[in-house]
C-alpha cells in the first residue's frame, strides 16, 4: 500500500531486484520486505523536489487579496483551476503538457510545463506504473 501511494505522488520504484539487499524504503522492491515498509529520506527529499514551490504565487494569499472569489471572476479567486483553463487543449495529447522539467527515477519524463501567459503555468504530473 505504501509503495502504490508512493506511486500515486510521483515516486518510482528503488529497483525491481528482489534478491539485493533491501533498500529500507518501501519503494524496493524486495524478497526480505520487513525493512522496507516505510518511506525513506530519499523519498521525503523527492516530494520536496516533486512538489516545490518555485514560484511566488501565493494562491491561498489571492484568494484573500481578491475578496475572497471562488472562481466566478474568471480568475479563480486564487483557488482551483482557473475558469477555462484547459478547455482548448487536449490533455490527452502530451504535446499539449509543454516542456518536461522532471525524470522519475527510471528516467521516464514524469513533470512537464506549459506557461499559458497571464502568470498562469500548467503543470502535469505523470506517474508511470509499473
Ligand atoms: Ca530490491
Ligand atoms: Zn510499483
Amino acid at each position: 500500500m505504501c509503495q502504490e501511494v508512493g506511486h500515486i505522488l510521483g515516486l518510482g520504484h528503488v529497483d525491481e531486484d528482489f534478491n539485493n539487499p533491501p533498500s529500507g524504503t518501501c519503494m524496493d522492491y524486495s524478497a526480505d520486505p520487513e525493512p522496507n515498509q516505510h518511506p525513506n529520506q530519499h523519498d521525503y527529499d523527492m516530494l520536496e523536489i516533486i512538489y516545490a514551490h518555485l514560484d511566488s504565487v501565493d494562491t491561498y494569499k489571492s484568494s484573500d487579496d481578491d475578496g475572497g472569489g471562488n472562481g466566478n471572476n474568471g480568475r479563480g479567486g486564487g483557488r482551483g483551476k482557473p475558469e477555462g483553463v484547459g478547455n482548448n487543449m487536449d490533455l490527452n495529447d502530451p504535446s499539449a503538457w509543454g516542456q518536461s522539467i522532471k525524470e522519475d527515477a527510471q528516467g521516464n519524463k514524469s513533470l512537464f510545463v506549459k506557461d499559458l501567459g497571464n502568470g498562469e503555468k500548467l503543470f502535469t504530473f505523470v506517474t508511470w506504473i509499473q
